[in-house]
Parts: C-alpha cells; sequence; structure tokens
C-alpha cells in the first residue's frame, strides 16, 4: 500500500511531535534487519565486456527478468537484472574515450537506463524522457568527459523507478583518469579493489516483497545484501583493500563502520577528495557513493557492519531505520598479505579546467523540499522548472522542511558542497558530489556549473533520490540553453516519454 505523508504540512519541533504521535498510533512497526549467517562468497559484479570500433568503446545492457536463488529464502526468486538475473556488470572507461551503450530492453513494460553521475548530453541522461519500450533497443553515445569515479546505472521511468530499481536493475561505472591511474591505491578490480553494491530487501514466500508499510523514507527491508549476496564473505589478500560502496537502496540510509578501526576515504559520488580523509562511521543515503581504504591484518575476521544511523532531525527515527545496527560483510584476511602503500595521488591534469569558483556564480536559487513537493510542485513531465545558461557556475540552496529523510540528486553535474546551515560541510561531503543526504531543515548550498550540451527541449532532472518520494513526484526539471533561446525552451509534445506519464 501507498501512503500518503500525513500530519506533515508545516516544518518544526511540535509538528515533529505530532507526527511522531500519529506514526505511534497508526502502529507503524519499527523496522529491523535480520542477522545474516556469513557463509557466502561475496559476488563480484563481472567487468561488462565492450568492444572498439571507429574509437567508439561500446556496451551492450539488456534489462530482462530472470530467477536468483538468494540464500536462505524459499526460491528461486523472480529478479530483474541488466545481462543476468539480478544487478548488471560494471562498465568500465576513461577520461577522453568516446563510449556508446546499447540499451535493449527485453521486459514486459518500458523502463530507461540514467547513468547516475554522468555529465552527458540530456537526450543521452536516460532519464524519463528516454524510455526504452519492450523489445527495442536505445543507443546513446557520448564522451567521458569528468574526473575519475565510482557512479552507476539504473532506471529511470517516472512512477515506476522504485519497482524496477528493487526488483535488481542497477549496476556500477567506474571511470578513470590519469590521476588515478598514477595513484598509490588498491586497483585490482574484484581482489584489492572492491564494488560493493548496498540494498535493503523484504521477501515473502521466496519473492521480492515491495511494501514501505507506512515508513516515510519508502521500504526498508529486513534483509540486507551486498551485490545480491546476503551474508557475504569476501576474502583478503592484501594489507589495504580499496571498497567502492554504492547505497543502491531504494530508501535505506546506512552509517558503514569497522568495529575496531577507521577507514580513508578518498572518495565521494564525483571522484578523488584532495587527500585521504580518515572516518570512523560513513553516512551513505540512497544514490550515494563513497570509495575507501580499509586495513586488514594477516589471519583475521572482521566485518563491517551498518550503525545506527544519525538522520539529523527526522521524527521518530526508529520508523525511518534510524535505529537498525547490521553486520554488512565479512572480510577473512589470508595468513600472509600482500604490502600495499599509503593511499596517495596527484591532482589530474584536468584539476584547473573542472575548478569551481564561487565568486563567479552567477545566479542562486532556492530548492525546498516539502510533501512529495519541490518548490510547491510535483513533476510535471510538460513543465520546465529551472533554465541555465550554459557556462554559468550556480549556487543551489536546498533546504527539506519536513522531518523525514530526503536525498537530493542532481543530473549532468557534479557540484561541491559549500556549506551547510554556514558552517564547512563535513569531509564526508568534501569532493564532488551529485548526490546528498538532507537532514531535515538544515541549508545546504551547492556550487555547479552548467559547462555544455545546450538543449533547450530536453531537460535533466533533480529530484529525491528515496525513490518512492521520486516516484511520487518529488523531482523537477532544468533545461541548460544559451542566452536568446529563451523562447524555445519547452517540452515537445507528443515526443517519447511524455506518453508514459501515469
Ligand atoms: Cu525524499
Amino acid at each position: 500500500m501507498r501512503r500518503r505523508p500525513h500530519a506533515s504540512v508545516a516544518a518544526g519541533a511540535a509538528v515533529a511531535v505530532v507526527v511522531a504521535v500519529g506514526l505511534a498510533a497508526c502502529g507503524v512497526s519499527t523496522t529491523s534487519v535480520t542477522e545474516a549467517e556469513f557463509t557466502n562468497e561475496l559476488a563480484i559484479p563481472p567487468l561488462a565486456e565492450s568492444a572498439v570500433n571507429g574509437g567508439v568503446r561500446t556496451f551492450d545492457l539488456t534489462a530482462e527478468k530472470g530467477a536468483t536463488e538468494f540464500p536462505g529464502q524459499d526460491g528461486p526468486t523472480e529478479t530483474w537484472g541488466f545481462n543476468g538475473s539480478f544487478l548488471g556488470p560494471t562498465l568500465r572507461a576513461e577520461r577522453g574515450e568516446k563510449i556508446a551503450v546499447d540499451v535493449a530492453n527485453d521486459l514486459d513494460e518500458p523502463t530507461s537506463v540514467h547513468w547516475h553521475g554522468m555529465h552527458l548530453p540530456a537526450t543521452m541522461d536516460g532519464g524519463p524522457h528516454q524510455m526504452v519500450d519492450p523489445g527495442q533497443t536505445w543507443k546513446p553515445h557520448w564522451t567521458i568527459d569528468q574526473q575519475a569515479a565510482t557512479l552507476w546505472y539504473h532506471p529511470h521511468p517516472h512512477g515506476k523507478t522504485e519497482d524496477h530499481v528493487y526488483k535488481g536493475l542497477a549496476g556500477m561505472v567506474i571511470l578513470d583518469d590519469d590521476a588515478s591511474a598514477e595513484a598509490d591505491l588498491p586497483d585490482e578490480y574484484g581482489v584489492d579493489d572492491l564494488p560493493l553494491v548496498v540494498q535493503d530487501k523484504s521477501f515473502d514466500d521466496g519473492e521480492l516483497e515491495l511494501s514501505d508499510d507506512g515508513a516515510e523514507p519508502g521500504m526498508l527491508g529486513d534483509t540486507v545484501m551486498v551485490n545480491g549476496t546476503i551474508g557475504g564473505v569476501q576474502e583478503v589478500t592484501s594489507e589495504k583493500v580499496r571498497l567502492r560502496l554504492l547505497n543502491g537502496s531504494t530508501a535505506r540510509t546506512y552509517a558503514f563502520e569497522f568495529p575496531d578501526r577507521s577507514m580513508d576515504l578518498i572518495a565521494g559520488d564525483g571522484g578523488l577528495l584532495d587527500e585521504p580523509a580518515e572516518v570512523d562511521r560513513l553516512r551513505l543515503a540512497p544514490g550515494e557513493r563513497a570509495e575507501v581504504v580499509v586495513d586488514f591484518t594477516a589471519g583475521e575476521t572482521v566485518r563491517m557492519r551498518s550503525a545506527e544511523v544519525d538522520l539529523g532531525g527526522v521524527a521518530v527515527p526508529a520508523t525511518m531505520g534510524g535505529h537498525d545496527a547490521f553486520d554488512v560483510l565479512e572480510f577473512r584476511a589470508a595468513e600472509k598479505l600482500k604490502s600495499a602503500p599509503e593511499p596517495a595521488w596527484s591532482p589530474s591534469s584536468h584539476a584547473e579546467e573542472d575548478a569551481l569558483d564561487e565568486s563567479e556564480g552567477a545566479k542562486t536559487r532556492k530548492f525546498v523540499l516539502e510533501e512529495r513537493e519541490i518548490n510547491g510542485e510535483r513533476m510535471d513531465m510538460n513543465r520546465i522548472d529551472e533554465v541555465a545558461y550554459v557556462g554559468d557556475t550556480e549556487v543551489w540552496e536546498v533546504r527539506s522542511k519536513q522531518p523525514i529523510p530526503h536525498s537530493f540528486h542532481i543530473h549532468d553535474v557534479q557540484f561541491e558542497v559549500l556549506s551547510v546551515d554556514g558552517e564547512t560541510p563535513p569531509v564526508e561531503m568534501s569532493g564532488r558530489k551529485d548526490t546528498i543526504y538532507l537532514e531535515p531543515n538544515r541549508d545546504y548550498r551547492l556550487l555547479m556549473r552548467f559547462e555544455d550540451f545546450v538543449d533547450p527541449t530536453m531537460p535533466y532532472m533533480y529530484h529525491c533520490h528515496m525513490l518512492l518520494h521520486e516516484d511520487e513526484g518529488m523531482m523537477g526539471q532544468f533545461v541548460v540553453i544559451e542566452r536568446g533561446q529563451e523562447a524555445e525552451v519547452g517540452v515537445p509534445a507528443g515526443h517519447d516519454g511524455a506518453g508514459h506519464e501515469h
């Protein structure tokens, strides 16, 4: 059952109490996560094969239905995946490469594939205006022009994103550049450089169940999996291991930590930080990524866990997953480990062109998230909400006015978090980002530049990445234009995508 949020018209402490009482009164259960048995070898998504023809690296992705055996579940479970039954292969490419993806849809319904975190033309973005009908193949192509980073891809059909991602349509993208190639960082994929897609699910009679039970963020599953493995175990053969963490969940926010050691945070959503930063715990909201390097000792067994997560000023954190604490993944270190250098790297040769300068900010826009609306509007496929000029640097001020979790994602750009309530952001928010967790009633100032890809009639999205919220309309559209193109702005009637509105 999908339930509208109730008793949350305004923000503030008084309302938080009302919401708390309201939730308690309707018997919303406290979520909790089942402790897994850590006995299953962690699945590593394969690196996607590609062919280079005429200077274009081309990948094939087919969205398809399948069946998956999950340990401890009464399967086989009906799942969806790319080129397989669940999740998809990891796409890997370098800055400067021309790439293309042939995206085929073998499902019984339209879907799309969005390249989350990618800087690319709006027509290639894979949002709700680039639907792929069953039996059809969509062929986006673009040139990689951004920092080395861990991105991901997932469907973005308006009103159906939660369902499609939840069923298993998601995969990772790894971008490389000169800085990442020369860095002192673990880089052997699947050995000491691990892609970790973390998701929570619920099973009912062996089938995936998507029911939010009235939980404000959306569905909080009681079963946590990494790369589709419940109770995963990863062998460690090196003193340092790089974890590329992706929160691929629909609603749950995690607080990753190790019980007895800190982690070196090396990258956020959009690329390497200026330098490694020691963190004890890492909060990741849906859609966010981070890369950390963790030290291991020969012969040890240790688990990464998700601790009780500080969601900021939300009402009744227990109903939003805030009190859940559980193990996520077990690491078993070999008796002898390969030595590894301390994480270090030099700036990329593109650092200067990539730099953002707040003093060049041409415009400040404000975004208020409330009641599944952004600035008082729900998503309308035929309405352009914001118009940006190519080449402009802008500041976006984003604020959630409800005591519930939201995560804010902007397509096309990698932004810098300038401040949170006027203060320097925490180290977890340093470096480039495309998605941030919004604590209620705080001001997040984001700096970004709209570098290229002028298109007055094809918008990019900005939205809440809690997928239930997105599906219910917490999304808006912006276009990037040249000065003088104002009269051309609009979504052409009857073009592909507009017909799929619900
Ligand atoms: Cu939200």
